[in-house]
């Protein structure tokens, strides 16, 4: 799929806007993680917007495509997705980790919602993933599994146990994406428990390996079109991010994995994002 230089200019602002709708969900909350909701965000829209097979108006409909955040921690950023697409009110995004509020800290799921399963133990949503494409298969649907997973959650064992069974069943309808954002919640991911050599890992374990800038919007698409068009084996896409990402303060570090913004931070934040949109939009 082609874009047009207008379209990626208007997917580049639409991505600042939900940035902002994450930061102001997480400052009114004064709980939750910004580091790793900002890192994702063009790819969990690039996915809602332009490739899944989806409608707002039927979220029960059997052959529609099926995201799963496995890295549930970064419920702001599906919250916010969810909500640009139809699936959840505006307004409801600000009752985020509030008593009575659907919209908890990690997700619940809740199809009206457009949430597919409720995840935040970490490794738990990608195996759930290798189900639903297996059933999908058992069913003879064409439909398309996709699950975001962070670096520091192929930490766990479960996730390399899920890698093996997904090619050893040649599930081509799934689709792995990796939040290569080299930053966990206790420092560097290749301090704590080395990944690297990444993709060699995954190639070992029997899939397709993409690797993408996953803040080039044309790279994103180009990547999940090829692994859409994979056949006989799952796809992962290692996708390099920077976790915090269009804060400064933000900006490759952990300090900001589990700690919401003051007042003061949350309005410079917003003043960086507004001035970012101003210049894509030409204004500055
Ligand atoms: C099974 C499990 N162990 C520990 C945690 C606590 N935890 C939440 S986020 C996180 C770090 C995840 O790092 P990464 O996947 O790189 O997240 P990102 O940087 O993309 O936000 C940890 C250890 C958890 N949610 N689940």
């Amino acid at each position: 799929m082609e874009i047009s230089q207008t379209e990626e200019k208007e997917l580049s602002v639409d991505i600042l806007e939900i940035k902002k709708e994450i930061l102001k969900m997480i400052w009114l909350a004064q709980s939750g993680h910004p580091g790793g909701s900002l890192s994702c965000i063009s790819l969990i829209y690039i996915l809602y917007k332009n490739i899944m097979n989806i409608d707002s108006n039927n979220p029960n409909w059997e052959d529609r495509d099926i995201f799963i955040l496995s890295k549930g921690h970064a419920a702001p950023a599906l919250y916010a997705v969810l909500s640009k697409v139809g699936f959840i009110k505006k307004e409801d995004l600000f009752t985020l980790r509030k008593f009575g509020s659907k919209l908890q800290g990690h997700p619940t799921k809740n199809l009206k919602l457009g949430i597919e399963i409720s995840t935040g133990s970490l490794g738990m949503g990608f195996s759930t993933s290798i189900g639903c494409a297996l059933a999908a298969k058992l069913d003879n649907k064409d439909k398309k599994i996709f699950a975001l997973l962070g670096d520091g959650e192929l930490n766990e064992g479960v996730i390399w146990e899920a890698a093996m069974a997904a090619s050893h069943y040649k599930l081509d309808n799934l689709i792995a994406v990796i939040d290569r954002n080299g930053i966990q919640s206790d420092g560097s991911t290749e301090e704590i428990m080395a990944l690297e050599p990444l993709a060699d890992k995954w190639k070992a374990f029997g899939w397709h390996v993409i690797e993408i800038d996953g803040s080039n919007i044309k790279d994103i698409i180009n990547g999940f079109e090829k692994a859409c068009n994979t056949f006989r084996k799952p796809t992962v896409i290692i996708s390099y991010l920077i976790k915090g990402s269009d804060v400064s303060f933000m900006e490759h570090t952990k300090k900001y994995h589990g700690k919401p913004p003051n007042k003061e931070e949350y309005e410079i934040a917003i003043t960086e994002i507004d001035k970012q949109i101003k210049r894509i939009q030409g204004d500055l």
